[in-house]
């Protein structure tokens, strides 16, 4: 069986996480790679607060998992803490597996205290960077790692072969308990506290107090070139990422290969991941670089305006100048709300589209969908005064004004065993049921409709879906991530999407694939997919705040009439509420 020599040493502060670099030769052909993730608590210090976190492993951001395109995973979680917890691999397609696909209460219930659950999926036609988080309440701000995809043995990247592969992981740092900050926020109907820091692989970084120690630095040699596989695991910011002095080229998104491009910044929103190449000086530059990254921000609400940095080092022959002498670049990043920037860097993204990497983006579509997406309110309990944007009021969030309830018992189950009663109903609107000007004069009446629907596609079905940003409580660009599938983005503006006009400017060429899309602040985005995936989807906004506030719903796709157009019964281990 193949290993890989990765290293990976939790809380170390200082250069880890290069990958090894001479692992695509010889022949391979799906293996099976097993890992087991102990949940369970560690404590952690940061910003001189310690704290007690949940963590796989004890690791701090947690384990990689490394795999090739092929292969099948089987991760056997074990829950050792007090919390339900469930797992998400963000991204993998989960073809015929939906039981290891992990939001809870959607394709599985929580694995309990002292309960195990063994995710069993193989990866295919994907490579690149994926990750796995937590998938309930808000226990992924600890609980995400990267999952790296490596081509099938012998294939090699349609870019340069890179020196070292080195993951970058963006998080969120609280230095209160997570769970209690999105509990107090939902028991008063206001916006949840906003995070202490960001991180890059856990470490904050030089521009927070108290935390100098604690920096991300990676350290290369001049005239290489190094693969930055970037995610961005924060709960509730959309990030620009910089590297002073060095210009990043865009290879990969989503575990999709894109036409390369360069940019001096990216924008990752919460859900993606974008691999880049970062080529380094050919000479020793006598010098140190920052790389930062900080919000782009878009909404009305309070956020977390402060900035994670990691250091840029080159290695120097001996002897090696005093690296803490060396002068210190910092890059220029967009302002905050630049939304200029936003729309130049994702029209820039394109499918690779040739022969070897086709874009296989619907032509026909069998059935629309315009969802909007936004914020609402629901009432405020009548005993109790509220923080939501009145005292009568909580923040609420909603797909076509619906705000997705969380059923106690999974969907998946209910579906399979054609047990829908009392779990969910079949009559999620595909358009607004009072439509409106979206992006003009919001309506007197903000109030969400409570419920949990669901959208049922036959097998096969080929599916456009316009996702309109709403204006109800502000504009704001919401990260919409669809679980189950990739799709392709096939355009995009803004005001409201016009079906007249809009529809001729798409494009059906090489439009991105992906799994995470930004909707852009008070204008939409038309996205295409085939589901040819049996089982139940679901879709949801990627800030965790909205997530939490009902921004999500789920799709039912149907089995096809062929045995391997089928979702195979659930495995015996399945959780059980
Ligand atoms: C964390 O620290 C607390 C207080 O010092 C200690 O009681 C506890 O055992 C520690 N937990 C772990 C997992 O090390
Ligand atoms: C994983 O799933 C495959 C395909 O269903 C099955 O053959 C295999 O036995 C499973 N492995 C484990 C450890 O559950
Ligand atoms: C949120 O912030 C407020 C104001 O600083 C503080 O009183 C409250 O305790 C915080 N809530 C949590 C759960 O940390
Ligand atoms: C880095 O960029 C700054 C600003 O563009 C420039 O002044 C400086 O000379 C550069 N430094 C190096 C070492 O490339
Ligand atoms: C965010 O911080 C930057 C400097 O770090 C400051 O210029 C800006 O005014 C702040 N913005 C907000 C909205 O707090
Ligand atoms: C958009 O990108 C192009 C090409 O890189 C550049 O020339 C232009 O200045 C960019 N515009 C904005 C608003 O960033
Ligand atoms: C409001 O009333 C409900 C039901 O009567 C009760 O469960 C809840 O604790 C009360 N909340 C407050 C803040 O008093
Ligand atoms: C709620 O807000 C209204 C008007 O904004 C105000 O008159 C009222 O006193 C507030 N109630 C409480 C309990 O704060
Ligand atoms: C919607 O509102 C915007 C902003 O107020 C306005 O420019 C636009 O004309 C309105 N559209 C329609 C169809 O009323
Ligand atoms: C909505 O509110 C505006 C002013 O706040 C008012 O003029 C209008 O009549 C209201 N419309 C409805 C349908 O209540
Ligand atoms: C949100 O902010 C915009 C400007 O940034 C403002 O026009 C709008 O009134 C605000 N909406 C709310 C609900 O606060
Ligand atoms: C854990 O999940 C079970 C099953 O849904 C539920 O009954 C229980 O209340 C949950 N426990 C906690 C601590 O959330
Ligand atoms: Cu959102």
């Amino acid at each position: 069986m193949e290993t890989f020599p990765i290293l990976f040493i939790a809380f170390l502060s200082i250069g880890c996480c290069i990958l090894s670099n001479n692992i695509v030769n010889a022949t391979h052909f799906g293996i099976t790679r097993h890992y087991k993730f102990d949940i369970k608590l560690q404590n952690v210090t940061r910003l001189c607060h310690t704290k007690s976190i949940v963590t796989v492993n004890g690791q701090f951001p947690g384990p990689r998992i490394v795999a090739r395109e092929g292969d099948r995973l089987i991760i056997k979680v074990v829950n050792h803490v007090q919390n339900n917890i469930s797992i998400h691999w963000h991204g993998i397609r989960q073809l015929r597996s939906g039981w290891a696909d992990g939001p809870a209460y959607i394709t599985q219930c929580p694995i309990q205290t002292g309960q195990t659950y063994v995710y069993n999926f193989t990866i295919v036609g994907q490579r690149g960077t994926l990750w796995w988080h937590a998938h309930i309440s808000w226990l992924r701000s600890t609980l995400y790692g990267p999952i790296i995809i490596l081509p099938k043995r012998g294939v090699p990247y349609p870019f340069p072969h890179p020196y070292k592969e080195v993951p970058l992981i963006f998080g969120e740092w609280w230095n209160a308990d997570p769970e209690a900050v999105i509990a107090q926020a939902l028991q008063t109907g206001g916006g949840p506290n906003v995070s202490d820091a960001y991180t890059i692989n856990g470490l904050p970084g030089p521009l927070y107090n108290c935390s100098a120690k604690d920096t991300f630095k990676l350290n290369v040699k001049p005239g290489k070139t190094y693969l930055l596989r970037l995610i961005n695991a924060a709960l509730n910011d959309e990030l620009f990422f910089s590297i002073a002095n060095h210009t990043l080229t865009i290879v990969d998104v989503d575990a999709v290969y894109v036409k390369p491009f360069e940019a001096d910044t990216i924008i990752i929103t919460p859900g993606q991941t974008t691999n880049v190449l970062l080529k380094t000086k050919t000479n020793h530059p006598n010098a140190n670089f920052l790389m930062m990254a900080r919000p782009y921000v878009t909404g009305n609400g309070t956020f977390d305006n402060s900035t994670v940095a990691g250091i840029l080092e080159y290695h120097y022959p001996k002897p090696s100048p005093s690296i803490k002498k060396l002068p210190l670049f910092k890059p220029e990043l967009p302002a905050l709300r630049d939304t200029s920037f936003v729309t130049n860097f994702t029209n820039k993204l394109k499918s690779l589209a040739n022969s070897q990497f086709p874009a296989n983006v619907p032509k026909h579509v069998d059935k629309n969908f315009f969802f909007t997406v936004g914020l609402g309110t629901n009432p405020c309990p009548k005993n109790q005064t509220c923080q939501g944007p009145s005292n009568t009021t909580m923040f609420a969030a909603a797909v076509n004004n619906i705000s997705f309830v969380m059923p106690s018992k999974a969907l998946l189950q209910a579906h399979f065993l054609h047990q829908s009663q009392n779990v969910y109903t079949t009559d999620f609107p595909s358009s607004p049921l009072i439509p409106f000007n979206y992006t003009g004069t919001p309506p007197n009446n903000t109030m969400v409709i409570d419920g949990t629907k669901v959208v049922v596609l036959p097998y096969n079905t080929s599916v456009e879906l316009v996702l309109q940003d709403t204006s109800i409580l502000g504009a704001e660009s919401h990260p919409l991530h669809l679980h189950g599938f990739n799709f392709y983005v096939v355009g995009q503006g803004f005001g409201n999407f016009d079906p007249k006009k809009d529809p001729a400017k798409y494009n059906l060429v090489d439009p991105v694939e992906r799994n995470t899309i930004g909707v852009p602040a008070g204008g939409w985005v038309a996205i295409r997919f085939l589901a040819d995936n049996p089982g139940v989807w679901f879709m949801h906004c990627h800030l965790e705040v909205h997530t939490s506030w009902g921004l999500k719903m789920a799709w039912i796709v149907e089995d096809g009439k062929l045995p391997n157009q089928k979702l195979p019964p659930p495995p015996s281990d399945l959780p059980k509420c």
